[in-house]
């Protein structure tokens, strides 16, 4: 095991330890206070506010120490307040807070673009640019996309999540809660059906990528397609990973075409998958990709990278931003950045999934509620249906998530059908925590069998 506690963990005692119910009354009061100050659309998962957070664990204003399995949504990586993210804050910070990079600009945003065009797959040249948000980065990635090909159209696949403004509410597939309510959505965009293992019926990964391919071509035009966007391992929609075969069928469609291939990582790059990428699995090589997520150890950073030619196609001033890789956030990415080099983060998500798969596994043997184990590296999930069924079962993997809660272990929900209970441990997880939370899972079926 090389899960690398000691640089990561800061002085916070890695242990779950509840000292109040969850929430506990600190957190229920601040809750009050939520309620009565932030609007109702702004939702939260589990009322326990947050004072610190490093290794594998948050503590909450009650004083209870809960682990953490979520990492803020793929986001703390590399631990929450890591030393080195917090050390080239802290820097920075001191040093100056904001230029703008369109108006005086600063070395942290040249770096963080070198070290996107260095780690992304693909060994052409290549540029970058940073935003604040993944859906500002997914906006950007199509703004090139349509420019450089002179063409509308975008293709994206069921289950897709690709952000919460007006352009990505319409490239999200799920109505509740991302778009109810918020239309009319943009025009040109094209949802084609994708691989989805478990539900996929038996065919193969070019099967399925021919069906799509078929869509494409019939419904649209491969001619007119500025953009296919997929998500190499889907997030939101239920941390699916297509069929082998599937994402490289459509990038040789996309080549064949003219069609901008645009990989969006957001939450599944920057080494959480077990490769600094989840597209290298496939070995495919996209033409754009966007992150965002664990990119910056916490701080709100983006960036679209590509080829040279499409990213160089826009005229200056085409791309931007006030915020756009802020000073501070750039350091923060840099530090993330070094962390990962340094300790080899796609080994140790590796080893979180030698350590979690086969527990999973053991789960679904003892409770066939468990209808599918996936994922790769530490973004892994289990799948619940009616036993016997191939039926989603949202309200078993509400009850198994709030045991968890209520265990002060941080367990997260996801999918399509509400179905999907998400695991997203930081890299900085030590061993006996990753133990100990999945024991707690565990007692969660069993309580909840
Ligand atoms: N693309 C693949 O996963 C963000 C959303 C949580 P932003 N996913 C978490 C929520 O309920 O809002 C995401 C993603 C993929 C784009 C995005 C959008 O990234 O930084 O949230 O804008």
């Amino acid at each position: 095991m090389t899960l690398m506690t000691e640089r990561a963990v800061n002085d916070i005692v890695q242990e779950r330890r509840l000292v109040t119910a969850i929430p506990g009354p600190a957190s229920l009061a601040m809750h009050a206070r939520k309620t009565a100050a932030v609007s109702a659309g702004v939702g939260v998962m589990l009322p326990v506010y947050v004072t610190r957070a490093g290794g594998g664990i948050l503590v909450d204003a009650d004083g209870n120490s809960l682990i953490d399995l979520g990492s803020g949504i793929a986001v703390t990586t590399v631990g929450n307040a890591n030393p080195d993210v917090v050390a080239g804050v802290q820097a920075q910070v001191e040093a100056f807070t904001h230029t703008c990079f369109m108006v005086t600009p600063y070395a942290g945003y040249v770096e963080v673009c070198e070290a996107l065009n260095r780690l992304t797959p693909g060994d052409h040249e290549k540029r970058s640019a940073l935003f604040n948000s993944g859906a500002e980065a997914v906006e950007n990635a199509v703004k090139v996309a349509r420019l450089a090909t002179g063409r509308a159209a975008v293709v994206v696949f069921e289950h897709g999540y690709h952000g919460r403004t007006n352009l990505t509410m319409g490239l999200t597939a799920k109505n509740m809660p991302y778009k109810q309510g918020f239309g009319p959505f943009a025009p040109e965009i094209y949802r084609v059906p994708t691989s989805y293992p478990f539900r996929d019926r038996g065919l193969s990964g070019p099967e399925l990528a021919a069906m799509a391919i078929t869509r494409i071509e019939k419904e649209i035009g491969a001619g007119n397609v500025a953009a296919i966007l997929i998500e190499p391992l889907q997030g939101e929609g239920g941390f699916i990973a297509p069929a082998p075969g599937f994402l490289p069928a459509l990038v040789d469609f996309a080549r064949a075409n003219g069609i901008v291939f645009i990989s969006d990582e957001i939450q599944s790059g920057f080494c959480r998958t077990g490769q600094w990428f989840a597209s290298e699995h496939e070995g495919i090589v996209p033409d754009l990709i966007t992150t965002a997520k664990g990119i910056a150890g916490g701080m709100p950073l983006a960036g679209v990278t590509g080829r040279a030619e499409l990213m160089d196609a826009v005229h200056a001033g085409g791309l931007g931003g006030t915020y756009g890789g802020n000073p501070v956030a750039c350091a923060g990415a840099l530090g993330a950045i070094r962390w990962m080099e340094d300790n080899d983060a796609p080994a140790i998500a590796r080893d979180i999934q030698a350590t979690v798969m086969p527990r999973l596994r053991a789960l679904q043997a003892a409770h066939p509620a468990i209808g599918d184990v996936r994922g790769r590296g530490a973004m892994l999930a289990v799948e619940l249906v009616v036993p016997g069924t191939m039926e989603p079962d949202a309200a078993r993997t509400s009850a198994v998530s709030a045991h968890c809660h209520a265990a002060g272990v941080v367990t997260l929900t996801t999918g399509t059908y509400g179905n999907v209970l998400r695991f997203l441990p930081p890299l900085s997880i030590p061993q006996h925590l990753l133990e100990e939370a999945f024991d707690v899972v565990a007692e969660a079926f069993d309580a909840t069998a």
